[in-house]
């Protein structure tokens, strides 16, 4: 077994459209544990330094606004191999091809001209989790 700790953020998509609750559910019903939650209006500054990998490219200033544009639902989540399997319950990147049975499958919007609208971030490599989670639960 490896016991590993991941952060999820429910995305200002997923908090405004009240499914919240849903992706938790989820998150437990494959027996993944809630360690820490918090609603955090994100500053630019903490964005940056989440999204650092992509600054230069064409969708990190769209990306950013919308990270920015209303509350996001930070939570640790911890369990065997969690950081891979929160990103098997969100779904490709892209909603148009996530998978159904997948949280972007079922809910995602394609993406628009100026947003993402993915509804859930998870952290991808056990070095990541450590960084992202230092940031977000400073
Ligand atoms: P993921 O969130 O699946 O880890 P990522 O880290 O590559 O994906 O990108 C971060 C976010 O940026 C992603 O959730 C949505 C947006 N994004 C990524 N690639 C994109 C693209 N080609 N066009 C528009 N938005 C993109
Ligand atoms: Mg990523």
């Amino acid at each position: 077994t490896a016991i590993e700790e991941t952060l999820v953020l429910v995305k200002p998509d997923g908090v405004a459209r009240n499914l919240t609750g849903e992706i938790l559910r989820r998150i437990e019903a494959k027996g993944y544990s809630l360690v820490d939650i918090r609603m955090v209006q994100a500053d630019r500054e903490l964005l940056a330094q989440h999204y650092a990998e992509h600054e230069g490219k064409p969708f990190y200033e769209p990306l950013m606004e919308f990270m920015e544009s209303g509350p996001v639902v930070a939570m640790r989540v911890a369990g065997n191999r969690v950081i891979e399997g929160v990103r098997v319950l969100a779904g490709a990147t892209d909603p148009t091809t996530a998978l159904p049975g997948t949280i972007r499958g079922d809910f995602g919007r394609d993406w628009g001209l100026r947003v993402q609208q993915n509804l859930v971030h998870g952290s991808d490599s056990v070095e990541s989790a450590e960084r992202e989670l230092s940031l977000w639960f400073a």
